[in-house]
């Protein structure tokens, strides 16, 4: 057992407590960025003026009428702008442009005592646009060859030769739509400058050193005049990674022009048809198997819709073509992967980023050759699992493989799916108009940033003459639970009770250059950085104690006078990574984590309505660090995944014929009433989650695994058992091609089609 993940007796890490905010988040009481609006005084609201086209050169911008409305004070344009007008991290984000590259992209904001006056104010603003050709889709993307990034290519063996020798090959096309994050709390910044010039954002941000930078590039400061703060999120999930740093230089670049704190809110609208989504991906393939359904070989090309700007556009690919395999040794492999270039929101992190899209291609494969194999998909998954030794497509050995093997066991008895089966078959021999399906599908995800330099952290921990502890890491709390599981990793670390611990909101003047709280490695990094520098504080105290074992109030008053330092700053760094971008070779990530559900549908022939009946899950996290809260991640990610692959349906309006050129473009799902979420409704009936046993992870903090991502990938299951329901309506060995979102209506065509294929007329002649 590793210095690292090793646990001391008793350890407060591995309890079973609420998250740390939990009686603040249900009362109402928890203070999110915007709730310091009411706080601040003399506050300015900021409003955008949205462009009514897709793509086109802004021509002319005069501002002047805004001012005729009551309560306008400034309007921001490029011009104010002292530094770079950029908010971009790869640069190509002009915060306020001069050709607009999609519907809805904010071409000034205006600021007011009100937020109604700066509504007002904008629509007064007048911009003279002329439009130009906008790409819509991934596939116009493609005919147009408008790419962007990076177009990486991984694989080993020569698929050419392993596909002419496979006694089965097909090919086909795979399409999956991207999902808006729908985080409760939208964008959110605040900002202030203080008597020396120092400017203050509070952000609701996963990336606040990354907020500070891309704010002082804005105003043109040394980082040193800009403190980022989150006090918390209230969900991000990927969607607050980067795009929040946008927001905060226009609150940031309104504060300093006026004097006066700046807030941006947006609204839910706004939100929606201004930020970044999961991209939307299309594949093709080509697959050889042989006689027993193992893999031979596969040659796929993924293209993603990148949206307007690279963003992240570029890892979020490279964690797709990384994540192709899912938990299925392939011997032969090519995955090329590029980013397409549209006239949308730019696309960028959400939870899974990229994996869920490069794992779903080839589940899709799996589930749709199943049929046409003629063998049991469950068989067709479960005989393709990766064995000990055997490595990835980009080089990395997949340690434990057997625990995918172990999760999908459990899974298999304690879900009982051979009894049910059975049961289903029946149900389905009696029920001509409504199909039931159970489907099992195993998760395999690599856990570290696949940029190797993003993953270290800091930490800074103070011991009070008290005895009480406060403690300040790197990462943002987003409801997933890090701040709680930091602050078990710091009491059990100094071997304090838990209340005697306390955690401050992240600033980056507490702890520098910190990564972005992402790539579900938060409580990896952070937690290892705190308990750095707990121990720093412990090993001092233990001089001091020298071995009579004081209590700790009385060691810590004792070493103060002593002048011995009670305070530390931690750091943490993931050892043992290897990664080349360029030949997509090497081990990017420090472990793997595993899982496996079992889902059962019912699904009505007449509607395409359908139900989940029951899921069972076996998830791997490691120890645990705070199993409550890691139960969260798993049926809340669970339940994400589902929304994404059957119910969260993104329309882009394209009008080819000329009709109504102002709506090119547009977003036509911009709110809950047409975008739909998961909820209560579409909880499975009866829903088990377990966590995989004995699974201590050598590599990680106290034994635990990250798991904020993963789970969302179980989702899968779901998606082949309805595949599997509408199969259940036509002959045996019918193949779905079940489109993705699997919407009721789209379940109901693909149930349909198979239905067909039952009554089809006999060949002429036959
Ligand atoms: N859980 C909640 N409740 N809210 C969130 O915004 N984000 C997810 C996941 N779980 C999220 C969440 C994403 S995208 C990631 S990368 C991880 O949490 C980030 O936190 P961690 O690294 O501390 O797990
Ligand atoms: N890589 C990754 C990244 O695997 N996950 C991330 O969230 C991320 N963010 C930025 C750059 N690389
Ligand atoms: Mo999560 S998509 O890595 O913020």
């Amino acid at each position: 057992m590793s210095e690292l993940s090793q646990r001391p007796e008793s350890p407060v890490v591995g309890e079973t407590i609420p998250h740390e905010s939990a009686a603040l988040h249900v009362t109402g009481r928890a203070l999110y960025t915007d709730d310091l609006t009411p706080r601040t005084k003399s506050v300015l609201h900021a409003w955008p003026v949205q462009s009514p086209h897709a793509h086109a050169r802004v021509t002319a911008l005069r501002p002047a009428a805004a001012y005729d409305e009551p309560g306008v004070v400034r309007v921001l344009t490029a011009d104010d702008v002292p530094g770079v007008n950029d908010s971009g991290i790869k640069h190509d984000e002009p915060l306020f442009p001069s050709e607009v590259m999609y519907h809805g992209q904010a071409v000034c904001w205006v600021l007011a005592e009100t937020p109604e006056a700066a509504r007002r104010g904008a629509g007064r603003v007048e911009v003279d646009y002329e439009p130009l050709p906008a790409l819509l889709t991934i596939h116009d993307a493609i005919a147009a060859e408008s790419f962007q990034g990076a177009r990486p290519t991984a694989g080993r063996g020569d698929v050419e030769a392993a596909l002419a020798r496979a006694p089965h090959v097909f090919e086909g096309e795979t399409e999956m739509a991207g999902q808006e994050h729908f985080y409760l709390e939208t964008q959110t910044s605040l900002a202030d400058v203080d008597d020396g010039g120092q400017v203050f954002v509070q952000s609701s941000t996963q990336h606040p050193s990354e907020t500070q930078e891309v704010v002082a590039h804005v105003l043109g400061l040394a980082s040193h005049a800009v403190t980022v703060q989150c006090l918390r999120m209230g969900g991000g999930f990927g969607g607050k990674e980067v795009q929040a740093n946008g927001y905060a230089a226009v609150a940031a670049l309104g504060a300093t022009l006026t004097g006066r704190p700046v807030r941006v809110r947006l609204n839910r609208t706004q939100d929606f048809t201004m930020t970044g989504k999961r991209h939307g991906f299309h594949a093709t393939w080509r697959v050889g198997f042989d006689d027993d359904g193992h893999l031979l070989a596969l040659d796929t090309t993924l293209t993603s819709d990148g949206g307007w700007s690279l963003d992240l556009s570029e890892a979020v690919l490279a964690r797709a073509v990384c994540h192709v395999d899912n938990a299925y040794w392939i011997p032969d492999v090519r995955i090329h992967g590029r980013v397409a270039k549209t006239h949308k929101t730019s696309q960028t992190a959400f939870r899974g980023f990229g994996g869920p899209q490069g794992m779903l291609v080839l589940e899709d494969v799996l589930g749709r050759c199943a049929p046409l194999l003629g063998i049991d998909p469950l068989q067709l998954r479960r005989r393709n699992f990766y064995a000990e030794g055997q490595e990835t497509p980009y080089g990395q050995p997949v340690r434990h493989a057997a625990r995918a093997v172990t999760a999908w066991d459990q899974v298999l008895t304690t879900g009982d799916v051979a009894g049910r089966a059975r049961e289903i078959a029946e149900f389905n021999a009696g029920h001509p108009y409504t199909k039931r399906a159970l489907a099992v599908t195993p998760v395999k995800f690599g856990i570290s940033f696949n940029f190797t330099p993003l993953n270290q952290a800091g930490a800074l921990v103070h011991v009070y003459k008290d005895g009480s502890v406060l403690v300040n890491h790197g990462g943002t709390e987003m409801g997933q639970g890090l701040h709680t599981k930091v602050l078990q990793v710091a009491a059990t670390a100094l071997g304090v009770p838990l209340a005697r611990v306390r955690l401050a909101p992240t600033r980056t003047d507490k702890v520098p250059n910190t990564s972005a709280t992402a790539a579900s490695s938060g409580s990896d990094l952070n937690g290892a950085a705190i308990k750095n520098a707990c121990e720093q504080i412990r090993t001092r105290l233990a001089e001091v104690d020298a071995g009579r074992d004081l209590p700790w109030e009385k060691l810590v008053g004792e070493a103060y006078l002593a002048r011995v330092p009670l305070f530390a700053a931690g750091y943490y760094r993931t050892e043992g990574l290897s990664w080349d971008a360029t030949t997509f070779r090497g081990s990017p990530f420090k472990y793997f984590a595993y899982g496996a559900a079992a889902a059962e549908v019912e699904v009505d022939g007449f509607t395409g309505a359908y139900r989940t009946r029951r899921v069972d899950i076996v998830h791997d996290v490691g120890d645990s660090l705070s199993p409550l809260v890691d139960l969260g991640q798993i049926e809340g990610g669970f339940v994400q995944g589902v929304g994404w692959l059957t119910l969260e349906d993104l329309r882009w309006e394209t009008t080819h014929d000329g009709a109504h050129p102002e709506r090119h473009g547009r977003l036509s799902t911009q709110a809950a009433s047409t975008y739909k979420l998961p909820s209560f409704a579409e909880m499975p009936e009866v829903f088990n989650v377990a966590m995989l046993e004995q699974a201590h992870e050598d590599g990680a903090v106290y034994g635990a695994k990250a798991v904020g991502e993963p789970p969302l990938m179980l989702a899968f299951s779901v998606r082949e058992a309805l595949r599997q329901a509408c199969a259940a309506f036509g002959p045996a060995g019918t193949s779905v091609d079940l489109p993705s979102p699997a919407t009721p209506e789209a379940v109901y065509w693909a149930l349909d089609e198979a239905r067909q294929a039952a009554v089809a007329p006999e060949p002429a002649g036959a």
